[in-house]
């Protein structure tokens, strides 16, 4: 019987290592190439803690194209005997709808990130209600780290028209549809769902950058490596021990547009590193120098 080109095509990729889609098509790469060049970070046009605006070289990174997915986290979770720090706690942060109040929810863990009576966390979106030492143990078991925030905001950047406020660009909504999952109606009365998603949505579900990331801005907080401080004094070694909070990025399903910054490129979130809510995840990075060991 003759080969069809999509069995022959099939079986190329198969030999490439590279696993195709049910579809023929190939699956994406896990990580995206960011060039080496000059970020501009930060902004005197915006909150206090933006400012002052800077400049600095970067050498070339990968950054994984999504955040971390809850079937990802699943099987690392499950591979490692992994157990999170709401879990030993017995239960994260979640915020109630329509008063905006945050509390301590026994059992709100990333597999049921709004708590045990909710739905569970879907596969397809971030895994949230992991703390800053989870996301970092996670990617140290992957050879890779958390980013810095200013590896997040120069990708962030890189990917939307110069200027930009945001990752996908100046417009929220464009053609009719929403390019980020942000908070629609009156936070925290109403919340729409306008955008499709009252909560997480699957990575992806808005599309993707040129460079091909998803949800640099909305769905989720990303944590980063950094300490939360100001950039005057961000070259300065942190002393050890020292109490503080660690930069987080891109903001959430909880932003709503009408006064919220949290998901503009050059916002910067923070919490504890040992804090978990249901509206913070993350991603990875690898340095180059670390890609070349691992080869
Ligand atoms: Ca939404």
């Amino acid at each position: 019987m003759a080969t069809s080109p999509l069995t022959t095509l099939i079986a190329l990729l198969l030999l490439a290592g590279l696993r195709p889609c049910s579809a023929g098509v190939t699956a994406k790469p896990e990580m995206v190439r960011v060039p080496a060049g000059e970020a501009h970070i930060g902004s005197d046009k915006g909150r206090a803690d933006e400012a002052p605006p800077f400049k600095t070289a970067l050498a070339a990174f990968d950054l994984d194209r999504t955040p971390v997915t809850v079937a990802a986290f699943a099987h690392f979770a499950r591979q490692n005997g992994f157990v999170t720090e709401a879990e030993k706690l017995g239960g994260g942060a979640v915020m109630t709808f329509g008063t905006g109040q945050w509390k301590l929810v026994p059992g709100a863990i990333w597999r049921q990130p709004l708590g045990p009576k909710a739905e569970a966390a879907a596969p397809t979106h971030p895994v949230t209600q992991v703390s800053w030492n989870d996301a970092s143990a996670y990617c140290a078991a992957q050879g890779k780290r958390l980013p810095s925030e200013v590896e997040y905001e120069y990708a962030s950047r890189l990917g939307a028209p110069d200027g930009s406020a945001h990752a996908f660009g100046d417009a929220l909504v464009k053609d009719g549809r929403y390019r980020a999952n942000v908070w629609t109606g009156v936070f925290p009365m109403l919340n729409t769902a306008k955008d499709g998603y009252r909560t997480t949505s699957p990575v992806g579900a808005f599309g993707e950058d040129p460079l091909g990331f998803t949800d640099l801005a909305g769905n989720v907080w990303e944590w980063t490596s950094d300490w939360y401080r100001p950039y005057s004094e961000r070259e300065q070694p942190w002393p050890p021990g020292k109490p503080g909070e660690k930069v987080q990025r891109g903001g959430s399903f909880l932003c709503d547009p009408s006064f919220c910054y949290g998901f503009k490129v050059t916002a910067r979130g923070h919490s504890a590193p040992d804090s978990s809510h249901m509206h913070v995840g993350f991603r990875c990075a690898r340095s180059l120098a670390d890609t070349r060991k691992s080869a």
